[in-house]
């Protein structure tokens, strides 16, 4: 018989990969929406270490990155008294069911990521088989918190969606009707796509090998000036027309960071800066409000990361409420696939 559960009642789960510095998109498409969530739900942020390593990672260097992405979050705004802020390579039981859920999503299902197919590139059988089973890994992170709400940018939103295919296909086979939540993505938002300096149709990216094609969180003004003076335009002035901006990427991406970081619509932006060339106040008037809203969390990220063992104390206290949620949602999973000894 279906065991009927109650429904979920509402929780947030996200986390950022310490795979390298945090940009502007990291921070618009997901820390921005970290700090405003801590205020209505229970939230979870995790630095997903575990992620990290499906691409070659310097041991040496992992630490480091993983204290600068918990720094991050704490810089924007995410409250450790608040959030449950951990590493998630501290919590062994997203592994544990990360395997399970290796045995519910399908092959086929993997083999339509597109994200995998734009990471492995040409050579995919030199990828690790980690970076195959990324998506799967990521529905074990967020269900076994049974995790409601995934704020992300919408390059994952069809990573939510197999979150979405496996727990429905768990609670089909192991006749656990509404068990894992069907977890919905929070991808709207004015920062949900910010694209690359150098190429409007591209994503801004950690491992975009040109520097000059993202804004740093750990730019200085200087940096954040001279990107926004040689980010890529067209010739022609900027227009007026919201409808103009739809054949011209570069433009629409950064009228769209003005829009988000102003809390401007499109529009506004347009009415002000519509009809002059970009160099003559638009890009100076962006550089200047990059600066204004990213100095203070990189002068804050550098104070704390001053302090490695407090980051450290803090993400160790993090990890402890995490399993504490963790442990019997893994212990109710093993039970119902039929695991001798599991609660
Ligand atoms: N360009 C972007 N615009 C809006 N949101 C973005 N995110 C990433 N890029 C953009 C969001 O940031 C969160 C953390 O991402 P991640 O580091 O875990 O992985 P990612 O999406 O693979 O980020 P990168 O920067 O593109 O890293 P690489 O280059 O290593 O792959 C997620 O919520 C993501 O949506």
């Amino acid at each position: 018989m279906t065991e009927a559960i109650p429904a979920a009642s509402p929780r947030v789960f996200s986390g950022v990969q310490p795979s390298g510095a945090l940009h502007l998109g990291n921070y618009l498409g997901a820390l921005v929406k970290f700090v405003a969530l801590q205020h209505q739900m229970e939230c979870l942020y995790c630095v997903v270490d575990l992620h990290a390593i499906t691409a070659w990672q310097d041991p040496k260097q992992l630490a480091a990155q993983t204290r600068e992405i918990a720094a991050a979050y704490f810089a924007a705004g995410v409250d450790p008294a608040k959030a449950i802020v951990f590493a998630q390579s501290a919590v062994p039981e997203h592994a544990e069911l990360a395997w399970i859920f290796n045995c519910v999503a399908r092959l086929g299902w993997l083999d339509r990521m597109i994200q995998f197919k734009e990471k492995s590139g040409k050579h995919k059988e030199r990828s690790s088989v980690g970076l195959y089973t990324y998506p799967v890994l990521q529905a074990a992170d967020i269900l076994l918190y049974k995790a409601t709400h995934v704020p992300v940018g919408e390059d994952q939103k069809q990573h939510l969606e197999l979150t979405r295919d496996i727990a429905a296909k768990f609670n089909h086979d192991f006749d656990a009707e509404g068990f894992f939540p069907l977890t919905e993505a929070l991808i709207e938002g004015p920062g949900a796509r910010v694209m690359s300096l150098r190429d409007g149709l591209a994503k801004m990216s950690k491992s975009d090998p040109s520097d000059q094609s993202r804004i740093n969180l750990t730019d200085d003004a200087d940096a954040i000036a001279g990107k926004i003076r040689r980010a890529k335009t067209d010739p022609l002035p900027l227009s007026d027309s919201l409808e103009d901006l739809k054949a011209r990427p570069e433009a629409d991406n950064l009228v769209g960071i003005y829009a988000a970081l102003s809390g401007e619509t499109k529009a506004q932006v347009l009415a002000t800066y519509g009809g002059q060339g970009f160099g003559q106040s638009f890009k100076p008037a962006l550089a200047d409000l990059l600066v204004e809203r990213l100095s203070p969390v990189s002068a804050e990220m550098r104070r704390l990361l001053a302090d490695p063992a407090e980051i450290d104390r803090t993400l160790a206290a993090g990890a402890l409420r995490a399993r504490a949620i963790a442990g019997p949602i893994l212990a109710q999973t093993k039970a119902k696939v039929g695991f001798v000894g599991a609660a």
